[in-house]
């Protein structure tokens, strides 16, 4: 009975202790980034910028996630005004892609949160501007990246004679089953710029070639913001689907397609 007694004495001693730990603990024992991909790091003046993404960067839509430090202090910046811009040099001419900067000026969870649409495979220049608002360092960094080849992106001539970049963002990993959909729809204003499209109508037509047949209770994907368009797409069954998305701005403006094989 007695050693009983010392052991639950000594038990609450041992919670109580780890208790305190925990509380003393320094506040940014995680790393915001953790689980991320490094895209670069470097320092320009007293700011560091490390540039993650989820995994490598390929062609598609991209979130990228933006770490910024004092290199004096070491301490994480939270509030910084953060933006980012894309470049392919491609000798005879250059050209941008369509991107995303953070909402606001505060860091979100640690991070900036950014996205690049990266339009075609190869070596690109990512620039990221950091205004400091800690130590009002206002520093501009660049990044070489390699994108690899990726079938997200369709380069597409809509009825109006434009060229529109469509981007499937979701189903990352089809299932069976009712699937998240998300496309991204921007479009060619010059070589610089390319503006999200908010106003079409978008169809979803899933179906199986091999097979003959669709399916039902899809659910056509609807503008949300910034270009970003969301429904549902239902395969249900294991194999080789084709997503076909018809494009309205009133009268028809554009087609095309996804082949998606559902495991
Ligand atoms: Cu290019």
């Amino acid at each position: 009975m007695k050693r009983i007694k010392i052991l639950i004495t000594l038990l609450v001693a041992l919670l109580f202790i780890i208790n305190c730990e925990d509380s003393t603990s320094p506040e940014k024992a995680t790393d915001p980034a953790e689980g991320l991909a490094l895209i670069g790091e470097k320092t320009v003046q007293n700011t560091e910028v490390r540039v993650y993404s989820d995994k490598g960067l390929e062609v598609g839509y991209n979130k990228i996630y933006i770490k910024v430090t004092d290199s004096i202090t070491d301490k994480l910046v939270e509030e910084a005004n953060v933006s980012i811009s894309t470049l392919m040099d491609m000798g005879q001419m250059k050209h941008a892609s369509p991107y995303e900067n953070p909402a606001g000026s505060t860091a979100e969870e640690g991070l900036f949160p950014c996205a690049a649409t990266f339009i075609m495979s190869g070596m690109w220049e990512l620039h990221v501007n950091v205004h400091n608002l800690d130590n009002n360092d206002v520093v501009e960094f660049q990044f070489d990246v390699e994108i690899a080849a990726a079938g997200n992106t369709k380069k597409v001539t809509g009825t109006d004679s434009m060229t529109y970049f469509i981007t499937l963002v979701q189903p990352a990993a089809a299932k069976v089953g009712l699937n998240d959909f998300e496309l991204t729809v921007n479009y060619q204003k010059n070589m610089m710029s390319f503006p999200a499209v908010e106003d079409v109508i978008v169809k979803i037509e899933p179906s199986m070639p091999s097979m003959g047949h669709g399916s039902p209770n899809n659910v056509d994907p609807a503008h949300q913001q910034h270009g970003h368009y969301m429904g549902k797409v239902n395969f249900t069954m294991t194999g080789d689907w084709r997503i076909d998305l018809n494009f309205f701005r009133g009268d028809s403006l554009m087609h095309t397609s996804y082949d998606i094989n559902v495991q």
